[in-house]
């Protein structure tokens, strides 16, 4: 299978994350990406591309642009402000409040976020935008007749919706993707998205279409990040309607109950009849995940690589989340290979 990928990931290394009262190092880090191009190399998966450059045209087919400007922008306008730490939001419209823009980049940063983990830094936007370009670049590849390619894509995606970041996330690759393929020729794509959390930005911007279907496991939003999007009775509305599932599951759920959720879900886009199948992959279901409650094992990776593969569809695998660095080289490849096994 081909990797796309760039170092440029790099230039996401952001300092801090909020968690728990507290600024911690991010769960979110380089390593990440550089531990699973090092397994790529080790198992001989296949040829590692560098990416081409799409622009921002494909981004604002899925993104507002007044957002688009804000992610290029909101470092230069924190940093000038003179605040001695990295950009977090602290004020968001709530409920019954307004709904305009404000000027002041503290405004502007609430107004955007869905969430205040995730600390803007120098280089952030560079590192979204090549993210953006690996996810395309597989995209043209499986357009082009490739079978199945493997988007390296960091920092992830699926939080980011289309005037929101948050989650790690900043523009929504797999969004982009499946809706590149809609713009060169493909009538219908379903995205699977196998992630720990629930890709709220995702279901959220194809949540009234029929050509793209959403379909995500997680962890039940009772009980986890997002918190408030994921439930089971989210089913799409006007013409999306029935074209939106959502596996919700709970604390510790393993294998065998995960892989019935999985079943229903690959039913569903049996029933669909896709031409292409894109899979936002996280591994952070592994059971010793630091942020995550399920307790998928290293061997169920390989099994249900194999599972999505019986689908028999052109394939592109957009990288999310993982947090569990000294695995999720062996995890994330384990799907890839058990996916060329099936
Ligand atoms: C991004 B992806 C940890 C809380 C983390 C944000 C999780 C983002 C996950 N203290 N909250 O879906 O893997
Ligand atoms: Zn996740």
């Amino acid at each position: 299978m081909l990797t796309i990928y760039t170092d440029n990931h790099v230039l996401r290394n952001a300092k801090t994350e909020l968690a728990g009262g507290q600024l911690i190092q991010t769960f979110e880090q380089p390593a990440r990406a550089t531990r699973i191009v090092e397994r790529i190399k080790k198992v001989s998966l296949g040829d590692v591309l560098e990416p081409n450059d799409f622009g921002l045209e494909p981004i604002f087919r899925v993104h507002d642009k007044k957002f688009v400007r804000f992610l290029e922008t909101a470092w230069e306008a924190w940093s000038e402000t003179g605040y001695k730490g990295e950009g977090i939001p602290m004020c968001w419209p709530a409920r019954r409040m307004s709904t305009k823009i404000p000027d002041h980049i503290n405004g502007k940063m609430g107004y955007y976020a869905m969430a205040s983990e995730t600390s803007f830094s120098p280089g952030t936007w560079e590192a979204a935008f090549a993210a953006v370009n690996v996810a395309l670049t597989g995209a043209e590849l499986v357009n082009a007749g490739e079978s199945a390619v493997f988007a390296l894509c960091r920092p992830p995606g699926h939080h980011a919706a289309r005037d929101m970041f948050g989650g790690y996330c900043f523009l929504n690759n797999a969004a982009i993707a499946a809706q590149y393929f809609i713009d060169h020729g493909k009538s219908r794509v379903a995205v699977l998205d196998v992630d720990f959390h629930h890709g709220n930005g995702t279901q959220d911007i194809f949540y009234d279409r029929n050509d793209v279907m959403y379909l995500s496991l997680h962890g039940d939003p009772r009980d986890a990040f997002p918190y408030f999007l994921g439930y089971a009775d989210e089913t799409g509305k006007g013409g999306g309607e029935g074209y939106n599932f959502n596996y919700p599951m709970k604390p510790g759920t393993a294998f065998d109950e995960w892989v019935e959720a999985l079943n229903d879900a690959l039913q569903n886009i049996r029933t669909f009849g896709p031409d292409i199948l894109i899979v936002s992959l996280g591994v952070d279901t592994f059971e010793t995940d630091p942020i995550s409650f399920f307790k998928l094992k290293s061997d169920d990776f390989l099994t249900y690589g194999a599972s999505i593969a019986r689908l028999k569809l052109p394939t592109l695998f957009v990288m999310e989340g993982g947090y569990d660095i000294n695995e999720i080289g062996r995890n994330t490849v384990n799907v890839l290979q058990g996916f060329e096994s099936g």
